[in-house]
C-alpha cells in the first residue's frame, strides 16, 4: 500500500468499523422506538375507549333504571332519587328532567328557569342518544360537558373525564363518535389528524407527530404523541454509545496504522527511501594491528528518516533482501562511499574502503558495472575498495565465483565476512578467488575465556594463513584481545576498542589524527 493512502485507509476503516454500527443501530433503534412508541399509543388509545365506554354505559344504567322505576316527574322521592344517583354514579355530574320538551328539574332540585331541551345529535343502540357540542345555556354556562339522552333524561358528563387517563409521556388522548365526531381532547392537536383519527383505526407516524387509534362499538379513541419525545429518547441512547464507538474507531485506526508502519509499509517506506536516496554510509575504522594505523574503514548502511529517525540494518537489510529491493540500495551506497572517500582515497592510496555486498548482488554480480563507474568517476585505484560477502552469498558456488573473479580483475580485494558463522568448508574457501578473512566477532569475544570457541580461534587463524588470506578480526573491544590477535600475526582488526562507525567527516578527522604521528595509545 502506498504510505499515502495508509492513514485514510485507517480512518476509512476505523470509522467503518467503530462508528458505521453505531450509526446503524442508531437508525434502527429511531425505528424501533416509533413502532414501540406506536404500540404505546395503541394502548393508551385502549384505556381511553374502556374509561369512555364504562362512563357512558354507567350513565346508560342510571337512566334505564330511572325509567323503569317509573317516577312520578319531580315529586319528592323522584328529586331524592335524581340526587342520589348523581353522588353514586361519579362521572354523571347531574340528571336533568324535561317535560315537554322544557326543562323540569334536575339533581338540584325544581327548575326555577325552565329552559328547552336539546335534542340528540348523536344515536347510539337501544333508543340512546347523545348531545354533543351543546354550547354553554343560561343552566349550564361551561358547556364542557355531554349528554346521555334516554327518555324524559339526560345524565350530563364532564367530557374531560373521558380522556381523563393518567399517563407516563406527554400525549393528547382523544375521543370520536363512529361517525367521527369529536366528543373529547386532552390538548391541543392538528385537527386534520384528529379527523383522520376519528375516522379510521390507524397507527403511524409523521416528522411531527406519531399516532394510533382504536375503534370500539360506539367510540374511537386515539393518542397523538410528539415525535421529538421519541427522537430524543433515541438521542439519549445514541449518546451512551457515541464514546464507545469512538473509541473503537480510534483503537482500530491506531492499530491499523501501527501495523502498516510496523509492517506492511516498510516496502513501501522503503521504495520512497530508495527514491528520495535516503541512505547514508557510516565508517568503522579498520586498524594495522602492528602499526596501530588506520588503514581502512568498513562502511555501514545508516538510514536517517525525514521524521528524524533511524530504522537499524538489521530490520531493513533482511527485509530489503527478501523484497528483492536490495539491489538499488546497493547501488546507493556505493555511489555515496566513493562520493564521501573519493579527496581521502586518492590522497592516501594505502586507505582503503570495504563494502558489504549482499547475497543476491554476489549471485548476480549486477553491481560491479555501477561500483566500476563510480570508481572511474572518483578517480581512484580499484584496488582501494574492498567488497565483503557472507557465506550465504556463495551458496551457488558457480555464480558466485564468476562475480568474485570479475572484481578480483578489476582490482577489489574480496573479504569473506563473518567467518565462522556459516557452513563453509575448506574446499569451497579454497576454490573462490576470496583474499580477505573476516573473523566473526563471536570468536574475538572467546579470546582468553574458557569457552569451546576460545579453542576454535587459532585455528581459524592458522588456517586463513595458511590460505594466504588476509585476516581481519570483528568486533575488538578489549586491549587484551587486540595484544592476543597481534601475537597471533592478525593483520588487521576493527572494533569498538578503537571507534564504533563514524559519519563521513568524524572518520577522515580519525584517519588523519590516528596516521599523523607516532602511533596513539589504545584509549577504551
Ligand atoms: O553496524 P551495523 O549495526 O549497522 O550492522 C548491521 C548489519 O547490517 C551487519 O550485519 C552488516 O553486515 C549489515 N550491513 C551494514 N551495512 C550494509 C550494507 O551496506 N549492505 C549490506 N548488504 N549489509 C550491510
Ligand atoms: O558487516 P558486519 O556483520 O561485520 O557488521 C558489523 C556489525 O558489528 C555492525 O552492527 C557493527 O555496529 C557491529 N560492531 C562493530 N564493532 C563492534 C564491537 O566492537 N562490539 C560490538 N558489540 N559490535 C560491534
Ligand atoms: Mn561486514
Amino acid at each position: 500500500m502506498r504510505r499515502r493512502l495508509i492513514l485514510p485507509a485507517a480512518i476509512g476503516l476505523g470509522v467503518s468499523i467503530g462508528l458505521l454500527p453505531l450509526a446503524g443501530a442508531y437508525y434502527l433503534s429511531g425505528e424501533r422506538a416509533i413502532a414501540t412508541e406506536r404500540l404505546h399509543l395503541r394502548d393508551y388509545a385502549g384505556w381511553t375507549l374502556q374509561r369512555t365506554d364504562r362512563a357512558i354505559t354507567r350513565a346508560k344504567s342510571s337512566l334505564r333504571r330511572l325509567v323503569m322505576e317509573n317516577h312520578e316527574l319531580c315529586s319528592p322521592r323522584h328529586l331524592e332519587r335524581l340526587k342520589q344517583l348523581k353522588m353514586d354514579v361519579l362521572t354523571v355530574e347531574d340528571i336533568d328532567t324535561f317535560k315537554d320538551g322544557k326543562l323540569i328539574c334536575d339533581s338540584w332540585g325544581l327548575s326555577s328557569s325552565p329552559e328547552l331541551m336539546r335534542k340528540p345529535n348523536i344515536l347510539l343502540a337501544d333508543d340512546f342518544g347523545l348531545v354533543v357540542g351543546s354550547g354553554p345555556t343560561a343552566h349550564r354556562p361551561q358547556g364542557d360537558m355531554l349528554a346521555v339522552a334516554f327518555g324524559p333524561y339526560q345524565a350530563f358528563i364532564h367530557k374531560e373525564s373521558l380522556v381523563d387517563v393518567l399517563h407516563d409521556t406527554p400525549m393528547v388522548l382523544g375521543v370520536a363518535t363512529r361517525d367521527g365526531e369529536l366528543l373529547a381532547l386532552s390538548g391541543q392537536a392538528d385537527l386534520s389528524l384528529v379527523r383522520q383519527l376519528s375516522r379510521e383505526e390507524m397507527s403511524g407516524a409523521t416528522n411531527q407527530k406519531v399516532f394510533a387509534s382504536l375503534r370500539g362499538a360506539d367510540f374511537v379513541a386515539f393518542a397523538i404523541s410528539d415525535r421529538r419525545v421519541v427522537d430524543r429518547r433515541a438521542n439519549d441512547e445514541l449518546w451512551k454509545l457515541i464514546p464507545i464507538g469512538t473509541a473503537i474507531s480510534a483503537i482500530v485506526i491506531g492499530l491499523i496504522v501501527w501495523v502498516s508502519r510496523q509492517r506492511m509499509s516498510l516496502a513501501g517506506e522503503l521504495r520512497t527511501g530508495i527514491a528520495y536516496r535516503e541512505f547514508i554510509a557510516h565508517y568503522q575504522p579498520i586498524i594495522e594491528l602492528s602499526t596501530g594505523k588506520c588503514v581502512g574503514a568498513e562502511a555501514l548502511i545508516r538510514w536517517p528518516r525525514p521524521d528524524g529517525s533511524w530504522v537499524s540494518p538489521d530490520l531493513f537489510i533482511p527485509y530489503a533482501e527478501a523484497h528483492h529491493l536490495i539491489g538499488p540500495v546497493t547501488d546507493i551506497l556505493i555511489e555515496r562511499i566513493l562520493e564521501d572517500m573519493k579527496v581521502a582515497l586518492r590522497a592516501d592510496p594505502s586507505l582503503h574502503i570495504a563494502i558489504n555486498i549482499s547475497a543476491e548482488d554476489i549471485q548476480s554480480g549486477r553491481f560491479l558495472d555501477v561500483l566500476s563507474d563510480a570508481i572511474e568517476k572518483a578517480q581512484v585505484n580499484p584496488a582501494q575498495i574492498w567488497l565483503e560477502a557472507t557465506e550465504r552469498g556463495f551458496m551457488e558456488a558457480d555464480a558466485a565465483r564468476a562475480t568474485l573473479e570479475r572484481a578480483r580483475e578489476r582490482g577489489h580485494a574480496v573479504a569473506i565476512d563473518d567467518f565462522g558463522t556459516g557452513y563453509s568448508s575448506l574446499s569451497l574457501l579454497e576454490s573462490l578467488p576470496l583474499n580477505v578473512l573476516k573473523i566473526d566477532k563471536s570468536f574475538i569475544d572467546a579470546i582468553g575465556r574458557k569457552a569451546a570457541t576460545s579453542i576454535v580461534t587459532p585455528s581459524i587463524i592458522d588456517m586463513a594463513h595458511t590460505l594466504k588470506f588476509i585476516v581481519v578480526a570483528e568486533g575488538v573491544e578489549k586491549v587484551e584481545q587486540a595484544a592476543y590477535l597481534e601475537a597471533a600475526g592478525v593483520e588487521f582488526a576493527q572494533g569498538w576498542l578503537y571507534s564504533k562507525a563514524l559519519p563521513p567527516r568524524e572518520f577522515l578527522q580519525f584517519h588523519s589524527l590516528r596516521n599523523a604521528g607516532s602511533p596513539m595509545p589504545e584509549a577504551a
